[in-house]
């Protein structure tokens, strides 16, 4: 599969185009729209999220509920489009040069951007790089989401932590885990935890500050066998890292115990293999993947978010025009999106996973996916 998608944060909407997408699928609209809402919510985000309600509009490929094969293409309606069709009109009409955004925020686009496409507003550069455009991504991948759910894949995130305060550690994570999680506006476990965390957003919002965290997302009920050891590219850690680093503010990517299994001893860090009519293990170190493939244990895959470049009490910066030191622009933004990106990161996990799963399993409908899937099953099953 593959899908492209456009949109700038203040533009009129945002669109993207699926392509190969199987047919027969069935398809629930209200689900992807409870996808974007999960996007929208949690303690820390700005004013933005109470403006937008957003939901898709889908054009084409779907008919009376079920994909076509056909390209799938949508829309989401930026509300805020309202307030913004003068200074971001596509009509070459008066530009008020005195808008123009000259002090690039450390941390951001801006800077780069400007040099890179020779631009002289800001604003030519931050309505793209913003977050806004998650959106169209998070329902990219709610399709694959409702996919997936046909064989029982099922995809969870939840915030380890947000500015250094982690939530409890729990190994055996049952439907109930899930479902706390779903309650808490932070995405954690823990209510003291987050009453916690709440205190030290509002401390950083009143200091003119922002905050990051880290994320895990958990893919659950995989086969064995995605991905492949044969080839840098059909590495399936590799691809999921090359989407999660892709996410704006993502700063790093951890496989199972990652980083830590760098400061341990092998014999610790293997998981050991069992048999008890099919193969088992008892530890999952690994985080699910050996060799570039899923080896049926749960995915388990974290990323450290980094705390948002827009600070209210801003740093310094040098204006692109006079070169002289200056405070970085302010733009409205949020104090922690930390939990939102959690659930963006789900959905980018389901496009990685359905896309493998296709070219696995491959057919031009859900039927003949679920056949070779089957198949497969039943060899799987006689090992
Ligand atoms: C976002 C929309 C943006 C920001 C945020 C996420 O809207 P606005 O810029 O109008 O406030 O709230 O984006 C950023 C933090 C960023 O750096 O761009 C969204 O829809 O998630």
């Amino acid at each position: 599969m593959k899908f492209l998608n456009a949109g700038e944060s203040h533009g009129k909407c945002l669109t993207a185009i699926i392509e190969g997408f199987p047919s027969n699928v069935e398809i629930d609209v209200q689900k992807i729209n409870k996808e974007l809402s999960r996007r929208q919510v949690g303690y820390g985000r700005g004013k933005r999220m109470e403006i937008e309600k957003d939901k898709i509009e889908v054009t084409s490929g779907i008919r009376f509920g079920k994909t076509l094969g056909s390209p799938i293409a949508f829309t989401i309606k930026n509300k805020d489009w309202e307030n913004w069709k003068i200074p971001m009109s596509s009509e070459n009409i008066y530009h008020d040069e005195s808008i123009n955004i000259t002090q690039p925020r450390p941390g951001h686009a801006d800077l780069s951007g400007i040099i890179k496409y020779r631009q002289n507003d800001i604003r030519n550069i931050l309505e793209r790089a913003s977050a806004r455009e998650t959106a169209s991504r998070t329902a990219v991948g709610a399709f694959c989401k409702q996919f997936l759910g046909n064989f029982k894949i099922e995809i969870h995130s939840r915030v380890v932590n947000i500015g250094g305060i982690k939530d409890v550690d729990i190994a055996e994570k049952g439907t109930n885990f899930w479902d706390k999680i779903e309650e808490s506006d932070l995405r954690v476990y823990d209510k003291d935890k987050e009453e916690e965390i709440k205190k030290i957003i509002d401390e950083a919002k009143k200091d003119g500050d922002t905050l990051g965290g880290v994320v895990e997302i958990s893919i659950s009920n995989l086969p064995v066998g995605l991905g492949s050891h044969t080839f840098y590219d059909r590495k399936l850690d590799g691809l999921l890292a090359q989407q999660f680093m892709a996410m704006q503010a993502v700063k790093g990517v951890e496989i199972g115990d990652g980083f830590k299994s760098a400061d341990t001893k092998g014999s610790k860090v293997h998981d050991e293999i069992y048999y008890d009519n099919k193969y088992y293990r008892r530890t999952n170190h690994a985080g699910g993947i050996e060799g570039g493939m899923t080896n049926g244990e749960e995915i388990i895959i974290k990323a450290a978010i980094k705390p948002i470049p827009t600070l209210m009490k801003p740093l310094n910066t040098v204006d692109i025009e006079t070169k002289e030191k200056k405070e970085a622009s302010k733009e409205r933004s949020d104090v922690c999106a930390v939990p939102a990106a959690g659930v963006v990161l789900e959905n980018i996990a389901a496009w990685v996973v359905a896309d493998e799963f296709i070219r696995k399993f491959s057919g031009d409908s859900i039927e003949e996916i679920n056949e070779n899937f089957s198949n497969y099953l039943s060899y799987v099953e006689k090992l």
